[in-house]
């Protein structure tokens, strides 16, 4: 891989993007290699948890940029239909972020940009460095948001909210981001992966195979009407009912010792 670093230790997957010197915007190649290791960590039963972060910049400030948008030198010449094809490359890997069985936290390090932004919201979990700044700056640029933004970042803080962002292109700081429920999170940006390992450890600690029916339960349910939604929720429940966890999990509290959950 080219653009992206992965290193696994305790369960925990850090998938660093890394182009130093365009302050990790995304480029083809670079989607392109998210989606295979995506592909290939979702195959792997010791990653429970993937942290997505940026990596330093030229100077090697490892706060200075998470993703800073998608590569506006490659898009500048983009005809209409390459350009959705551009859309479509991100969509996949994004995607995965939002729908694999492994749970996924941005841990953003600086500026979440455009694309940057887009990234973070697909991703479950979104921890900031306290100098961290969002954005979609793409009308701006003539364009609109093109990888999910119009969509998630709606979801995610309101409408209203996301029509100021988009519109006005302004940008907000991390504090700010918590506020209107864009981030979970703020912390000192020393303290940043720090964070986000804890968390993934915490979530480790759980039964993992329920966390991810969970995971699946709250995404599928999220665009149904809440009578299908609450159905499909009880199936779920069901299953998890069938596992070696919910035995284990249970009888362990009945016999007031620790569960050895082991269901992935
Ligand atoms: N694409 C390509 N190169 C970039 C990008 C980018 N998004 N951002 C920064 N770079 C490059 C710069 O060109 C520069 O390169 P060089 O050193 O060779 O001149 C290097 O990174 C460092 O950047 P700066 O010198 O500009 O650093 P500053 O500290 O002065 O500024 C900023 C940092 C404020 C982040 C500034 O770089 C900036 O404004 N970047 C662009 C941010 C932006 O507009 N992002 C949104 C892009 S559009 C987008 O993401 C659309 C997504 C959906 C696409 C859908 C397609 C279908």
């Amino acid at each position: 891989m080219n653009n992206l670093r992965l290193e696994v230790e305790n369960e925990i997957a850090v998938l660093t993007i890394s182009r130093p010197g365009a302050l990790n915007a995304l480029n083809s190649e670079t989607l392109d290699e998210l989606n295979t290791v995506l592909t290939e960590i979702e195959a792997r039963d010791d990653v429970k948890v993937v942290i997505l972060t940026g990596g330093p910049d030229k100077k090697d400030n490892p706060y200075k940029s998470f993703v800073a948008g998608a590569d506006i030198a490659e898009m500048v010449n983009f005809s209409a239909a390459e350009a959705r094809a551009f859309g479509m490359r991100a969509s996949v890997p994004f995607f995965k972020l939002m729908n694999m069985r492994q749970v996924t936290i941005a841990a953003v390090n600086g500026f979440a940009l455009g694309g940057g932004c887009e990234i973070a919201m697909a991703c479950d979990i979104r921890i900031a460095a306290e100098n961290a700044t969002f954005a979609q700056p793409e009308t701006g640029l003539g364009i609109i948001p093109g990888f999910g933004g119009t969509q998630r970042l709606a979801r995610l803080v309101g409408m209203g909210r996301a029509k100021e962002l988009i519109f006005t292109c302004d940008n907000i700081d991390a504090n700010e981001a918590y506020r209107i429920g864009l981030v979970n999170k703020v912390v000192a940006k020393e303290e940043l992966m720090e964070t986000a390992k804890a968390m993934a450890a915490k979530i480790i600690s759980k039964g993992s195979y329920a966390v991810s029916v969970a995971k699946a339960a709250i995404n599928n349910g999220y665009d149904m009407d809440i009578q299908n939604a609450v159905e499909m929720e009880a199936n779920l429940f069901g299953i998890t009912c069938s596992t070696h966890d919910k035995q284990e999990g249970m009888s362990a509290f009945l016999e007031r010792r620790a569960a050895n959950l082991t269901d992935f």
